[in-house]
């Protein structure tokens, strides 16, 4: 950490300048992460300038206080005209010192944070400091010189390895990178920094600035195909993203154009992006994700919670068992079947052993995990438990008869959470004697992988339990969405109603390849109908009742249980992704004549309209129920729960960038009696409304 200056002459409310013998020093402090604001860009532009000007001062030093170094540009600020002074004129000022400027890195110096390190004329960074350029993941590039700076700093091949993979990189890295120049201890950082600023200066070289290094952009430096293999591998990987491409063109231009082309170009191609659909669909998700950790209603200290108990070893069971212990927990799993216990236990260890052979883990670290879940039959090991999670069947009388058991057990405190997907949590409550202390954490299969969890508000579900599952979740590295009660809160609910509105479609002669191929095409890693063959067509199927009444129930008849079977919707016998199959083919064709409508053809856009439409109605269902919270919330559902395209914002998203006017015909021609369309989705439509930034009580900005 930055030990924060005592004294100084405030710039303004977020840069002091404090001066060290003949070293200015400029403090930014501007919390929580020294984003790049228009405020902290001018108060570092006129301290540089000032310190250019004090005949007293030989050498600049910029630092940071708080818990990082700038974190990059203000995320706020994007989607609104540029504020003066821009990037480009405080990066100007920078580059018109004539006296030697260093960074005094700590934290995570990213995107425009780490650009202006580049632009300053050495880097000291604290053990721990990671740097990256993460604009990408917001549809973005470096607008701030850092694809023309990085490439002259640490060559083009590791430039374009840092801006396409967004990865952050440690330190130690950096230094080996020759992105920093020296690495010192947290606690040393400032002095280190004002002893390098002092040294740069004795020396009375001239200021080593990166745009003038030519040594790695050199022709005989760059790899021939290093353009070509890049382009490549991102048609392969992601074809439709623009930012990655547009960043290969920046860096190529580093190597072949002089340094002003190329940050003109950089210039261009950023604002060019910042408009895009792709880039405000990744910046609403970034902001998304931060809103949902603040539920509406009474906040709440979280208690601190150590030990956890898991109630079922099956395969949620011990999913999340382990993703607890990934988290630091001591978990407690308990299941009246050894068998069971035994599984996990193994499929436990098999797991961190591939982390260890993966490098994740070590040896020790691998076997510590292990050894921080306890097994026992016996649910009296839980009376330690801060929480315990209940994942057995999903059956209302054995999660009942359960529940009852552990709240004897329990201290009187400690939550008592139910994994259940489909059940009431209410009607679970009710059998605890204190309802307050419980609470649904629906997580998603596999539990130790999925990041969403969607942590049920049940009627009596107290502000603290909230916040302690919230910040468990945080710990887990989950992304926690508040949800209300109902059957399949927000995720499940909304996916019933896009199965539905797929086979509606299939009745009126479209495909099921057809509609995976659209949802595929449209960014998702498989449609309806792939997905019913990966999870099995007879996981809802009931062989005593069945009785030819609807597609998946003559497929499963035939045995056609999907990919486990070798056949479902598609025939796996050729290839494991499945090939359409003409017996299906027959089987749909015969739904659909004896359905009674019109056949038609129908296109890929019509289709994703119509499973979007269905989406997009029930979510605003949830939100005129209160079971959402925002409409913001019910994106990051889906982009954390069901594979939604980052890159397109989450169904609530998408609706407004399609057009919620556009949505609610597509929900009119939907044709299914419980579809209606909803209230929610008419008023928007009629005030020119946006869905995805609603909440209930909060002006939705059109
Ligand atoms: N701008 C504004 N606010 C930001 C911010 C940013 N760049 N980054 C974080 N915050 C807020 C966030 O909203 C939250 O606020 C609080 O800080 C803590 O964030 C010109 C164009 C830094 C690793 O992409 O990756 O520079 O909700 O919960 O988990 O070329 O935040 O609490 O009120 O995430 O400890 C490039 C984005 C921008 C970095 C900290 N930079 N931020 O993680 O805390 S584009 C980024 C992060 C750019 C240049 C280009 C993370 C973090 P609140 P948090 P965290």
């Amino acid at each position: 950490m930055c030990e924060t200056a005592d004294t100084g002459t405030a710039v303004n409310g977020v840069v002091r300048v404090q001066t060290r013998g003949s070293i200015s020093v400029i403090e930014v402090d501007s919390p929580p992460v020294n984003a790049l604001s228009r405020d902290v860009r001018a108060g570092v532009s006129s301290a540089v300038v000032a310190a250019n000007e004090d005949p007293d001062v030989v050498a600049l030093v910029i630092t940071c206080a708080g818990r990082t170094w700038m974190a990059g540009a203000d995320i706020k600020e994007f989607g609104g005209p540029p504020l003066e002074p821009t990037f480009t004129r405080m990066i100007g000022v920078l580059d018109g010192s004539v006296k030697p400027i260093v960074a005094a890195v700590h934290g995570t110096a990213l995107g425009g944070g780490l650009e202006l390190a580049l632009a300053c004329h050495h880097r000291v960074a604290a053990t721990g400091t990671v740097l990256g350029s993460p604009e990408i993941k917001l549809g973005l590039l470096p607008g701030a010189g850092g694809t023309q700076r990085l490439p002259r700093l640490i060559g083009p091949v590791a430039a374009l390895d840092l801006i396409l993979t967004a990865r952050n990189v440690a330190a130690d890295e950096a230094l080996a990178l020759g992105l920093v120049d020296a690495v010192v201890p947290s606690d040393e950082l400032r002095r280190a920094a004002i002893a390098t600023a002092l040294e740069v200066a004795a020396s009375g070289q001239p200021v080593r600035r990166v745009r003038d290094l030519s040594e790695r952009i050199a022709p005989d430096a760059v790899p021939a195909d290093l353009f070509t293999e890049a382009r490549m591998n991102l048609s392969r990987s992601t074809p439709d993203l623009l930012a990655p491409q547009y960043c290969i063109r920046c860096v190529e231009a580093a190597v072949t154009m002089p340094f002003d082309d190329g940050v003109a170009l950089e210039r261009e191609l950023f604002y060019e992006l910042v408009d895009t659909s792709q880039s405000r669909a990744l910046r609403h998700v970034f902001a998304a994700e931060r809103r949902v950790k603040r539920p509406p209603g009474e906040s709440a200290s979280a208690r601190d919670v150590q030990a956890v108990g898991v109630v079922g070893a099956g395969t949620m069971g011990s999913g999340i068992a382990m993703a607890l212990a990934d988290a630091g927990y001591r978990v407690h799993l308990v299941d009246s079947d050894r068998g069971a216990l035994e599984r996990s236990d193994t499929s436990a260890a098999a797991r961190y052993q591939r982390m260890v052979g993966r490098g994740e883990l070590s040896e020790a670290a691998a076997r510590a995990r292990r050894d921080s879940i306890g097994r026992s039959e016996e649910l009296v090991s839980l009376r330690a438990c801060d929480v315990v999670i209940e994942a057995v069947v999903e059956r209302s009388d054995v999660k009942k008869a359960l529940l009852r058991q552990v709240d004897e057990v329990l201290g009187a405190d400690a939550i008592i959470a139910s994994n259940t997907s489909t059940l009431d949590l209410d009607d679970l409550a009710s059998v605890i004697g204190d309802p307050s202390r419980v609470i649904g954490l629906h997580f998603f299969s596999p539990a130790h992988i999925m990041t969403l969890v969607e942590v049920v508000r049940g009627r009596h579900t107290s502000p603290d339990a909230l916040a302690t599952a919230l910040d468990m979740c945080r710990r887990m590295n989950k992304t926690g969405v508040v949800v209300g009660v109902c059957p399949g809160f927000v995720g499940n609910r909304m996916l019933l109603r896009r199965t539905a509105a797929a086979d509606a479609l299939l009745l009126q002669g479209a495909m099921p390849w057809e509609i995976d191929a659209a949802l595929v095409s449209f960014g998702f890693k498989m449609g309806p109908y792939q997905m019913s063959d990966l999870i099995g067509l007879d996981v809802l199927w009931n062989r005593e009742t069945t009785s030819s009444a609807t597609i998946r129930e003559v497929l499963c008849e035939q045995g056609r249980f999907g990919q486990k079977a070798g056949a479902g919707f598609y025939d796996y016998a050729e290839s494991r992704r499945g090939a359409p199959s003409e017996q299906v083919a027959d089987i749909v064709r015969g739904f659909a004549r004896r359905s009674g409508q019109t056949q038609r053809a129908f296109g890929p856009d019509e289709i994703v309209d119509r499973l979007m439409a269905a989406l997009v109605n029930e979510g605003a269902k949830l939100l005129d129920e209160g079971i959402a919270t925002r409409g913001s919330d019910i994106d990051v559902v889906w982009v954390h729960g069901y594979g939604f395209p980052r890159h397109r914002g989450g169904p609530m998203f998408f609706a407004d960038e399609r057009g919620l006017d556009r949505m609610l015909a597509s929900v009119e021609e939907l044709g299914i009696p419980e579809q209606e369309p909803a209230p929610l989705l008419t008023r928007l439509v009629s005030e020119g409304g946006r869905l995805a930034t609603y909440e209930p009580g909060v002006p939705s900005s059109g």
